[in-house]
């Protein structure tokens, strides 16, 4: 049957006639339908990817790459006057994830399905996931983000396991959401939740009563952990996801007919970050329950898991007070201590190891290196601190475990969909094999001196700019020059990502027109990204920077120059839709502190050249496509290690000695500013920076604005220019989730 007939059956009546809604609808129900046909991949041997987050995007358009059906459906539904892009736009975008950890995730379960490997994805699934980021008075604010009300590809399961949370049991729910491969078989993303959830106890913003475990257990990923009952709930949460991952693995098992003594030989499951840390006890007191001795249990168990760390920001490494541990999960506290126990044993004078520290915390990321097979990084450069610095006592003791895994984007989701012209001139000039196999795409490099070619480029770049443009016009209500530069940085707002820097040059070219010194073309600089709840400086950052765009923007000299746009509410789709309009990528992390980074490599794929520090994939980057292609400025990671090993950096010093420095911060609290913006929260952010800069921006800026200059001039030698797009894009086949995921089943996993 052809995909026309095929979607007339879910559809009562002809196509001319339905709305995109009506479409929509009835594509969802055709493609789970040909997902169905599809073979579930078996292997001997399968993975488990535990995660919190799962940034997985809107799904239809997605699933129609995979399927290879997308060009089919969307000449079929031209032919009838209908855009398949906006019949896509129907569609909420799942909001289970907060940034590079859950899209990670989402890329993961793209490429082991696509390789055809055994591997489902676990998590929970959050009525409201991530709160919707809402601008009033140039601030934050935080709603409810409804993702559920639309028709899903979720699908709910008979499958429920009993929970025990505080003594009271409560019986999960499974949600399933189908992980199709290009050109593969399926796999699952399994969610769980409860049936009890009351999504009105939501009351002003995103605020709820925090103790009606069975009302509110996934309203939210993330919910606020500033109060005890706050904290007390995210183990809850972390409890209820890694109970039912583990019933789950072992009812499989059993179901297969393993003997769980041999669960290593047939399963491997990946930790993503701390939070769901606490499978490692689980597993065990269920291994227990099947009369396995603790000793037995917690070999097989550190012979089955494997535990990635995301990041080296101190506050991130999750630490629980025993007393929550006992409240919540008091099942767990004779394994923990029993664990602990053991590490005291083998290493009794050493207690950085420990895993319950002298005030009764439990060290989640120490439980998973004592009990884990594998313990990797996520860029060379990350792995290489982990090794040297943060966990240095643990690579000492377990120098084997420790490895590295470079972090990868699957060209799915991140070329094929997000920009169908590229993909297209992509297979025209070196055929269809770099949608397999990414490494081909250095063929592009035959074309380097051919200006055709090389036009092209430039056209399409154009082309996605203009589209750029008119979603801005609608949404932000801004109008923005697509001859102008776009500059992007978009990413989760943190001190460390250093979007302060980037607003801090804002200032500094705007007072450059002011002073007459206007820039050869104009430059459109776009910021997107969600500040947590509770992370005062960060949304003190997206104030600073929504004033300056007002001043900016309605300054009618210096907009003809410069405007800035800070994109609402930041996801997936506005990703895909703002990556492959950039011309310059702004990568500025202070050196040390991006473990990897993945939007970098978005961006490179898609042609945008990167401005950015020697920091996590920046340098894989860089390595890659040579110094003539990429922007790196900055203190190396060493020095900035030296700087807090010896307590020698202080902003003020900076801020004294160099007028342009003086000049540009003291514009935070200038008169113009104080007009527009809230005094107290400029300047907080005005003496975080002199008195204290944690992250280091002002070591940084001069260089910064300095490399930013020759970035922009270089822009000007157009055939010199759209020559590094095309060298980036032929060199970031490297990153390919596809390699990632074959390095991790090589190295740690091995499915045959
Ligand atoms: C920790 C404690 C308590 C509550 C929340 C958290 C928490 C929540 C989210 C800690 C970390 C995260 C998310 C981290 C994250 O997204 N890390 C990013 O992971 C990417 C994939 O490996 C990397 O590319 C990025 O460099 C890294 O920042």
């Amino acid at each position: 049957m052809n995909i026309e007939n095929k979607l007339l059956k879910y559809l009562d009546k002809p196509i001319e006639e339905a709305d995109d809604l009506e479409i929509y609808n009835a594509c969802v129900d055709m493609v789970k339908s040909i997902i169905d046909k599809k073979e579930r991949i078996v292997s001997d041997k399968k993975v488990y990817y535990i995660s919190a987050e799962f940034l997985v995007g809107k799904q239809l358009g997605k699933n129609l790459i995979n399927l290879g059906l997308y060009d089919e459906l969307e000449k079929v539904l031209k032919k009838h006057n209908k855009s398949l892009y906006e019949i896509e736009a129907k569609e909420k975008e799942p909001s289970l994830g907060n940034g590079g950890l859950g899209r990670l995730a989402a890329c993961f379960l793209d490429s082991i399905a696509t390789l055809n490997m055994s591997g489902d994805g676990i998590g929970l699934n959050y009525h409201f996931g991530l709160f919707k980021q809402v601008f009033r008075k140039h601030k934050q604010y935080e709603t409810p983000d409804e993702w559920l009300d639309s028709k899903t590809m979720l699908r709910e399961t008979k499958v429920s396991f009993p929970v025990e949370l505080a003594h009271r049991t409560y019986n999960s729910i499974m949600y399933d959401l189908d992980v199709v491969g290009y050109d593969a078989g399926v796999n699952k993303l399994h969610l769980f939740d409860l049936s009890t959830i009351d999504e009105d106890i939501v009351k002003k913003g995103i605020s709820f009563n925090k103790k009606a475990i069975e009302k509110n257990l996934t309203l939210f990923l993330y919910p606020d952990d500033s109060d005890r009952e706050g904290q007390l709930l995210r183990i809850y949460q972390q409890y209820f996801m890694v109970s039912n991952a583990a019933q789950l693995i072992l009812k499989e098992e059993k179901e297969k007919g393993h003997d769980l003594h041999d669960l290593a030989n047939y399963v491997s499951i990946q930790i993503n970050d701390t939070h769901p840390s606490l499978i490692i006890p689980e597993l065990i007191r269920l291994l227990m329950k099947e009369d396995m001795t603790i000793k037995e249990a917690a070999a097989i168990v550190a012979n089955t898991c494997a535990y990635t760390n995301h990041t080296i920001l101190a506050e991130a490494l999750e630490k629980w007070p025993l007393e929550y541990l006992e409240e919540v999960v008091p099942q767990l506290i004779p394994i923990i201590q029993g664990l602990d126990y053991a590490v005291y044993n083998a290493f009794p004078n050493n207690a950085t190891l420990s895993i319950i520290d002298n005030d009764r915390k439990v060290h989640m990321a120490n439980m998973d290196m004592h009990f884990s097979k594998s313990i990797n990084g996520v860029a060379a450069l990350h792995t290489e601190i982990l090794k040297n610095q943060e966990l240095r006592d643990f690579y000492h003791v377990y120098p084997h475990k420790f490895n590295n895994k470079t972090n990868g984007i699957t060209f799915r989701r991140w070329i094929m969909h997000s920009n169908h012209e590229l993909a297209k001139l992509i297979t025209e000039l070196i055929g269809e094999e770099w949608k397999k196999d990414a490494t081909q795409l250095e063929r592009l490099l035959w074309f380097y001196d051919n200006d055709e070619v090389l036009n092209r480029l430039d056209t399409i770049k154009y082309n996605n700019k203009v589209r750029l443009a008119e979603f801005v016009l609608k949404r932000e209500k801004i109008k923005i020059d697509p001859n102008s530069i776009f500059d992007v940085q978009v990413k989760r707002m943190h001190e460390y990502k250093r979007q302060q820097m980037n607003a801090l040059w804002l200032i500094y070219k705007y007072l450059k027109i002011k002073n007459g010194e206007y820039p050869s073309r104009p430059i459109t600089v776009l910021f997107g990204g969600k500040a947590a709840p509770a992370y005062y400086m960060a949304k003190n950052i997206i104030h600073l920077i929504i004033c300056l765009g007002d001043i900016i923007n309605n300054d009618p000299e210096v907009s003809k120059y410069l405007k800035v746009v800070f994109l609402s509410n930041y996801n997936i789709d506005k990703a895909e839709r703002v990556i492959p309009a950039c011309d310059i990528s702004e990568q500025i992390s202070l050196a040390s502190k991006e473990a990897s980074g993945t939007g970098n490599m978005k961006f490179m794929l898609n042609g945008a050249i990167t401005l950015g520090t020697a920091d996590g994939a920046n340098v894989e980057i860089r390595d890659l496509v040579g110094n003539d292609n990429i922007y790196i400025f900055g203190k190396s990671s060493d020095e900035v290690i030296n700087k807090y090993n010896t307590n020698s950096y202080h902003a003020k010093e900076y801020y004294e000695r160099s007028e342009m420095i003086h000049h540009v911060v003291d514009f935070i609290i200038s008169k113009k500013m104080l007009e527009i913006g809230d005094e107290e929260m400029l300047k907080a952010l005005h003496d975080n920076l002199v008195n204290k800069d944690w992250f280091m921006t002002l070591l940084d800026f001069e260089e910064y604005c300095h490399v930013k200059e020759n970035v922009l001039n270089d822009y000007e030698n157009r055939s010199w220019w759209i020559r590094k797009s095309l060298v980036n894009i032929a060199k970031s086949g490297y990153f390919s989730s596809d390699r990632t995921i074959l390095d991790y089943n090589n190295d740690i996993w091995h499915l045959r």
